[in-house]
């Protein structure tokens, strides 16, 4: 149990389930020898024979146990309407066909089936019921996209689980096993597409050599339903073909993209579209031309138009030089921009303002431009949370954003409806991971990064699921379905996000951590070039007081959100305490909801991220004798690499904040370890994941 495995691990069963199983699986009936619909056959067989150690056959005949997997196309009589399933939902009924109890998986398209197969196998794994299953599902959003920051030296920006699993050397000619083993984990969450290259990208991926790769990995996907899609280098027509200008409206500039288009799609003919970051650290853009965002977004999405692609462009821009508040540029740039990008465009926000910290109000700009399809992106991937080895399951957060109320269109009016279209009545929806996969053997670092690549596609397939929820499905597949350990790794899960805010950014500070790597504290940095990479710069924490101002009296980012949010926030009263030193600077002495005063509240939480740790270490050495060695030590180890960090950041912090207050420590809080100089003097010149 190296992690390899990921949730499709499909070990024996004892005798009783297995039996239960077997008369449900006692054969496969199918019809159509798609590609797809071979992998759905060859997942039952892998998953029933390692289950209960049956070969499943396929049957010509309808048999009492059969499953039976049926489209429309197929001319099998079914008891089940496919109607509004659309393109990739499916239906699993247990029914009697001919007479023979059956389960069938029903679907409009191979895809569908594919998907309702891993359905049937998480259920089937997951110690559900087999005998009375009636259920339908349907994806709330059309692109369920996985973003890899990979680079072509075979980097990864923000990767902790080691180099890129994109061989791009020896590709297209080799074509490892791994990328059939990437697709199948994400079929079997419903991610449709990937992007292969970071949105820090080279002009080189667009090369025809590049272009060949880019269409082997293609043509392995495909049939898990899978396509690929580039982030594109604005520059790429000067730096490849000499061109003088990559100004938008200049004709050559569209020539040469449509050209290029083109000559993608006669490679990749269901290439899915561009990715762009445009203006934004340092990137070329657009506005390098005194054009807009949409002027470039534009352009591009006329190149892929005629082949059915999309443009995906960022809205995570800061400009050098801008004194505005960070938090609000991506909405001064984006939010006048409404009603003009062409159709097939959308834009792709990232859950927060700033940066994904640990904690971040919703982004300002969900809810603001009804006349754009915006796409959410979360980073899956832990730069701020810990990296690889701390437990932080990032179903929470994700979760308080997609609830998050925009109030748009008055109450209910919640983020998930924004990107599922339903709010404004956009068909083109979308949703993106940054990836936290590499060529580690257990893919993401640790075992238990990969519940958050689990939670992020079942929770882009629907938003509306509990991250607890999906957290028990992702234990009980990982580990186990047997409730003492689902319970107790669930309740570990469940609260570590909140650890992490703790321990690193309580009440709403963010961006505190150090340079660069942004591995551990750094909340005293104040030496960069530019104002908004200084950690004071978003806490301006002095002797009187600790908060960024955004409210009137501030930077006002409160007026960017719909009215009765922006007045609930304005308010430090009403604001949530969890957002308060995002929108508020105040007092060491303001008192919060507790009675306790800001200091002390800061101190506590500080004290309970780390206590927190301390728990999630006696749960999992409780579980010492239900899970395996290897995963079991892993994880161990892992958490007294967390415990350790913890304290570094609660101490460090503490030595900083108070050597700017100069107030005692709450009564039963120990002081910090060292003193500050140790803190500062820290230095990790090899941290991963900055390239
Ligand atoms: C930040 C990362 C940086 C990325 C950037 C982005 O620190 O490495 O390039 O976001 O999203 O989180 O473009």
């Amino acid at each position: 149990e190296d992690g390899y495995d990921l949730w499709l691990r499909y070990r024996p069963v004892e005798a009783a389930r297995s039996t239960d199983i077997a008369a449900r699986t006692t054969g496969i009936v199918t019809s159509g020898d798609s590609p797809t619909l071979a992998i759905a056959v060859a997942e039952l067989q892998r998953g029933v024979e390692g289950m209960t150690g049956r070969q499943i056959a396929p049957l010509s005949a309808l048999r009492p146990g059969a499953l039976v997997l049926a489209t429309p196309r197929t001319g099998t009589a079914m008891p089940i309407d496919t109607g509004r399933l659309g393109d990739e939902g499916y239906a699993i009924r247990s029914t009697q066909m001919s007479g023979a109890p059956v389960t069938l998986i029903a679907a409009n398209s191979d895809r569908g089936l594919l998907y309702g197969v891993y359905h049937w196998l998480r259920l089937a794994q997951g110690g559900a019921a087999l005998d009375r299953i009636d259920l339908r599902s349907a994806p709330r959003i059309g692109l369920r996209l996985l973003n890899h920051w990979d680079n072509l030296d075979g980097t990864v920006e923000r990767g902790y689980a080691g180099m890129s699993i994109w061989d791009w050397w020896r590709l297209p000619d080799y074509k490892g096993p791994r990328y059939a083993d990437y697709a199948r984990a994400n079929a079997s969450l419903g991610i449709n597409g990937t992007v292969l290259n970071n949105v820090n990208a080279k002009a080189e991926s667009l090369t025809p050599a590049y272009i060949a790769k880019a269409a082997a990995l293609a043509h392995v996907f495909r049939p898990y339903g899978i396509r690929v899609y580039l982030s594109v280098r604005w520059t790429a027509p000067m730096e490849l073909d000499g061109l003088k200008t990559a100004d938008p409206l200049d004709p050559q500039v569209a020539a040469w993209w449509k050209a290029k288009a083109d000559e993608i799609y006669r490679a990749i003919p269901d290439f899915g579209g561009f990715l762009v970051k445009a203006n934004s650290e340092g990137q070329p853009g657009p506005q390098d031309y005194k054009r807009t965002h949409a002027d470039g977004a534009n352009m591009l999405a006329a190149a892929v138009k005629p082949h059915g692609g999309i443009v995906m462009w960022r809205a995570f821009v800061y400009q050098h030089d801008n004194p505005e508040d960070r938090a609000k540029q991506a909405y001064s740039d984006f939010k006048p921009l409404d009603g003009q990008f062409a159709d097939n465009v959308m834009v792709q926000v990232k859950n927060g303002a700033i940066d994904f910290q640990p904690r971040e109000p919703f982004h300002p700009l969900f809810g603001a431009m009804p006349r754009t399809p915006l796409m959410m992106e979360f980073q899956i991937t832990k730069e701020y949370l810990g990296q690889s080895t701390h437990l932080t399951y990032l179903g929470p957060l994700f979760e308080e954003v997609l609830k998050a109320d925009t109030f748009a269109k008055g109450r209910g009016s919640t983020v998930a409806k924004v990107i599922d279209g339903s709010l404004d009545g956009h068909r083109l929806t979308g949703i993106a991971g940054v990836a936290n996969i590499g060529v580690d053997r257990d893919w993401s670092g640790s075992i238990f990064n990969q519940a958050d690549w689990y939670a992020f596609g079942r929770m882009a397939w629907n938003p509306d699921l509990p991250a607890e929820a999906v957290a028990r499905e992702w234990a009980a597949l990982a580990f186990s379905p047997d409730p003492r350990i689902v319970d107790p790794v669930v309740a570990m899960m469940m609260g570590s996000r909140e650890a992490a805010v703790d321990y690193m950014t309580p009440l709403g500070l963010s961006h505190v951590m150090a340079t660069g790597h942004h591995y551990g504290p750094g909340p005293w940095v104040s030496d960069l070039a530019r104002p908004e990479w200084n950690p004071v710069y978003y806490h301006k924490a002095d002797a009187s007081g600790i908060g960024f101002d955004r409210t009137a009296s501030g930077s006002d980012a409160v007026a960017q959100y719909a009215p009765q949010v922006a007045k609930m926030l304005a308010n430090p009263k009403t604001a949530p305490e969890r957002d308060l030193l995002w929108f508020h600077h105040l007092p060491w002495s303001y008192r919060l909801k507790s009675g306790e005063s800001l200091w002390d509240g800061m101190v506590h939480r500080y004290d309970r991220g780390v206590a927190y740790v301390e728990d999630m270490q006696r749960t999992w050495d409780s579980l010492r004798p239900l899970i395996d060695p290897e995963r079991f030590a892993q994880t161990q180890a892992f958490l007294r690499i967390q415990r350790r960090e913890a304290q570094w950041w609660r101490d460090a912090s503490i030595a900083y904040f108070q050597s700017v207050n100069r107030l005692p420590l709450p009564a039963g809080s120990a002081k910090p370890a060292h003193d500050l100089d140790w803190y500062k003097a820290q230095s990790f010149p090899f941290a991963p994941g900055h390239w």
